[in-house]
């Protein structure tokens, strides 16, 4: 038996042991990954995207706005804690980066701290156009709704509304969920159950997408399938996983 033959057995066995462990279907992107297809039938009714990091690339932007205000305050901040501040709500977030604190802050100076952050955030969405929405992003939610789909947002921004406005994405969604209309941030699901709601579906009737271990766990603790893209791909909880976004549309045919 050839060597190569030998691998691919091996890479086969491998990927069929890990579908038993995780239950987790790997969706196989233009030949980059060797662990397999998997074209479930047309088995939902409803996606439910949460904004940052998947429709658009904000995050970058919470990470400037953190990091200018950590510097300011003296406290370290890195990308490596920025990771852990994904899909998290601005207060939690902010207990995360006082974390690396030597001083306590009062309540009323943590608020003060948060706002000003957002202030500093609020200043880098203002720059936000359409062409900030990748073009392979819009075409698929375009092919989505032809498809039938309901889509929604599930987001822990309270900032959702102002972003789909500048981006000119809010047209594309039959429901906003966002921190406006929350009081438990994730991983509770509070925020994909309102979603769902918000577009008459059940859980079991919806996939959820995100790039947050917060976010996956979330949709998990709601009931519902997740897709993983970007950082959450690194964890093993999520139904699927993708590389790109327009990729989903092999699961959702
Ligand atoms: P804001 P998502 C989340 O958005 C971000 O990932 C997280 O970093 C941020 O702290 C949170 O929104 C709250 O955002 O300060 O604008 O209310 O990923 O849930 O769309
Ligand atoms: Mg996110």
């Amino acid at each position: 038996m050839s060597s190569d033959l030998l691998e691919d057995i091996r890479q086969v066995l491998a990927f069929e042991k890990r579908q038993k462990r995780t239950n987790m279907t790997i969706i196989k992107v233009r030949g980059e990954s060797k662990e397999g297809t998997y074209m479930p039938e047309k088995k939902y009714k409803g996606v439910i995207f949460d904004l940052d990091g998947v429709l658009v690339f904000t995050d970058h932007y919470h990470y400037l706005a953190w990091k200018r205000l950590a510097d300011e305050e003296g406290i370290y901040f890195d990308e490596t804690i920025n990771d852990r501040l994904r899909g998290v709500s601005r207060m939690d977030s902010l207990e995360i980066i006082l974390e690396k604190s030597r001083r306590r802050y009062s309540f009323a100076e943590k608020a003060a701290l948060a706002e000003r952050k957002n202030n500093y955030y609020k200043e880098y969405l203002k720059t936000m156009s359409p062409s900030s929405v990748r073009k392979e992003t819009r075409a698929t939610l375009v092919e989505l709704r032809k498809r039938s789909y309901r889509l929604a947002i599930g987001s822990s921004s309270k900032n959702t509304k102002f972003i789909l406005n500048q981006t000119d994405l809010a047209s594309y969604f039959d429901a906003v969920s966002d921190g406006t209309n929350i009081t438990k941030s994730k991983p509770d699901p509070e925020v994909f159950l309102k979603a769902a709601d918000f577009i008459s579906l059940e859980p079991k009737d919806c996939v959820v997408m995100e790039d947050a271990f917060a976010g996956i766990d979330a949709g998990y603790n709601g009931g519902f399938d997740t897709i993983a893209i970007g950082e959450a791909t690194k964890y093993d909880r999520p139904t699927y996983k993708v590389m790109q976004f327009e990729d989903i549309l092999e699961i959702l045919k």
